[in-house]
């Protein structure tokens, strides 16, 4: 109608003239007017769509595009993305990352899995060709007896078995415990003080715990009821106490004959400062003075000795009670002395006992004179690691690390938190100076022991490994893979290349998991793993210790150490499992990696 109206000016003078037609214009002009302005109030609605990330050409056509600007008047306006509330947008993030989540739990539920069926492999290998003997000899198939026979790598293996679910084994052990293990104490030979009370004792004990001895309860409903393992624990116990109470000091001699009871020196007459060291977690566990006393006793006694910025001699003289020489290191004959400081004083629930607190300032000691006087870099590209001192802060320093100094990692960061988060320790501010210092150096030396493994061919770390200094480097000793960033850092002796299974990098890796919740240290023991995985394990059962790691195939030593089952096993099952299982600051593992608990605060 009003195109027609406007036709000639005749037309448009009657239209104007009628009401009707005023009417008509009022109208197209208010519509024109309505239009224009609302195509007006599209281009926020534009610029919105565009910082949301949704249409930036539109925008843009929208308000530079001149020549489209009559069609626009007719086009739709843009379809913005639907506005969501905070409460939904959190709800779809969650939502997503919980899609995420499920990949990597489900992940990480695969890899635990493949270590249960390795430690069921493992013990496969034991029960057919050794069961009964301390160890197995997985080539030749058969059992040898290097820890006084009695049946070690059965009591190492219980508690892992009783953590992984194992039925199968938690009912072969326990049987073959409450079957044999008391009358073998009661006939055997000489054992070694410090090797008996972590691989058996602690065993035990461990056993009776998880098993629900406490609660008079059995929970793995698989072997005898737990109060077993606590009496075999006891009569062994009882015949171990000779050590101290046979000793004219409170340091306990160093071996034991089970048949009879007595305790002997070593031949030297010298006992290992670790070994004195490490029988309190257990002996403690025990909670009858009588045996708590005894290895107490050492504690307080090493409290009073002289020392290097808290930092102790590998030897001691059970007959002086003094240290002997002056080699100090935290590789063998020294690692678990320091690890106990620490961990005995959190058994007894640390912030509650006073009494203890010397345990724990000597370790902090202890920690400060490693930082100030072991720790260096290599070169050329500057891993962190612990050398030693073979004659005392005056002596020369020597860049050895052997593979037992991997527990430091762990301990390190276990004492900055004590089993905390380290987010939560923070939140709380919990964490002192010197916490924050070694909780650092805990994670670069569990990079330098994860890189001992990734710079050999076999992807397995050395007995023992240097590093190269300033003052001391070595040609043609290195690990053999020549793509590691680290393999001139690296020196790796032919004396040196040996691997027995050993646990401390896992150790360290899980409670630096737990600790951090970085999720590199699960990756870093899913590769430790896989390379046991492919050069250790015998196709008959069980797993192979090695001769040489720098070389494809490795040369084969014929020998599956217990603590492969009591600890190395154990730890990467936890390294993958859920943290709840065996929480940190509930338990505290033995050296053997057998779980005790904390004392609750009463
Ligand atoms: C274990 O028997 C214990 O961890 C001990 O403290 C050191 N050595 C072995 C494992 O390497």
């Amino acid at each position: 109608v009003i195109s027609q109206a406007m036709l000639t000016s005749n037309v448009k003078r009657d239209v104007i003239r009628c009401s009707t037609g005023k009417f008509l214009v009022l109208l197209m002009i208010g519509g024109l007017a309505y239009l224009m302005l609302a195509q007006r109030n599209h281009v926020p609605s534009v610029s919105n769509g565009v910082a949301n990330g949704t249409s930036n050409k539109e925008g843009e056509s929208t308000l530079f595009g001149g020549g489209t600007r009559l069609r626009n008047l007719w086009r739709r306006a843009p379809r913005l993305p639907p506005r969501l509330t905070p409460d939904e947008k959190a709800t779809l993030i969650n939502s997503i990352h919980d899609v995420g989540n499920v990949h990597v739990v489900l992940k990480w539920k695969e890899r635990q899995e493949s270590v249960k069926k390795a430690f069921i492999h493992a013990w496969s290998g034991y029960k057919n060709y050794a069961m009964g003997y301390d160890e197995l000899m997985p080539l030749s198939q058969r059992g040898t007896d290097g820890l006084g026979g009695l049946g070690a790598t059965i009591v190492d293996a219980l508690d892992t078995a009783i953590i992984m679910g194992a039925d199968e084994v938690v009912s072969e052990a326990g049987s073959w415990i409450e079957a044999h293990l008391s009358e073998k104490i009661s006939h055997k030979g000489q054992v070694n003080l410090f090797e008996t009370t972590i691989r058996v004792l602690g065993g035990l004990l461990s056993a009776y715990h998880l098993s629900g001895g406490e609660q008079e309860m059995n929970l793995t409903r698989k072997g005898p009821k737990p109060v077993v393992y606590l009496q075999t624990a006891k009569v062994l116990a009882d015949c171990l106490l000779s050590a101290f109470t046979s000793s004219p000091t409170s340091i306990p001699f160093s071996d034991v004959v089970l048949r009879d009871c007595s305790a002997h020196p070593a031949p030297d007459g010298l006992s290992s400062t670790s070994e004195v060291s490490t029988l309190q977690l257990e002996f403690n566990y025990l909670s009858n003075p009588k045996y708590s006393q005894e290895a107490m006793k050492v504690m307080e006694h090493l409290k009073t000795l002289p020392k290097v910025e808290g930092l102790v001699p590998i030897y001691i003289s059970p007959h002086s009670g003094e240290f002997n020489g002056e080699n100090i290191r935290l590789g063998s004959r020294g690692d678990s002395y320091y690890e106990y400081l620490l961990k005995v004083w959190l058994q007894q629930g640390a912030r509650q006992d006073g009494n203890l607190t010397y345990l724990y300032n000597m370790y902090q000691e202890a920690m400060k004179g490693v930082r100030n006087l072991l720790v260096r870099k290599s070169i050329p590209n500057g891993l962190v690691f612990v050398g030693e001192l073979p004659s005392g802060r005056r002596g020369a320093f020597s860049p050895k690390m052997d593979h037992l100094v991997c527990f430091l990692p762990g301990t390190l960061a276990l004492g900055a938190t004590k089993g905390l988060t380290k987010g939560k320790a923070m939140e709380e501010n919990l964490l002192t100076f010197d916490d924050m210092e070694n909780l650092k150096l805990a994670e670069d030396l569990a990079k330098t022991c994860f890189e001992m493994y990734s710079v050999t061919s076999t992807g397995l770390a050395p007995e023992i490994a240097y590093f190269h200094v300033e003052d001391y480097s070595e040609r043609g000793l290195d690990g053999g893979n020549k793509s590691s960033e680290y393999v001139n850092d690296i020196i790796i002796k032919h004396a040196d290349r040996h691997s027995l299974l050993r646990p401390e990098t896992v150790e360290s890796l899980f409670v630096l998991y737990r600790i951090t919740e970085d999720p590199k240290y699960r990756e870093w023991g899913w590769q430790i793993f896989e390379a046991f995985e492919k050069h250790t394990k015998v196709d008959s059962g069980g797993y192979t210790c090695l001769d040489d790691v720098t070389v494809i195939p490795p040369r084969t030593r014929d020998k599956m150490e217990t603590f492969f089952l009591g600890e190395t096993l154990k730890y990467l099952y936890l390294l993958f499992a859920d943290n709840s299982v065996i929480p940190l600051n509930e338990f505290v593992f033995n050296t053997e990696a057998h779980p005790i608990p904390v004392k609750r605060a009463t």
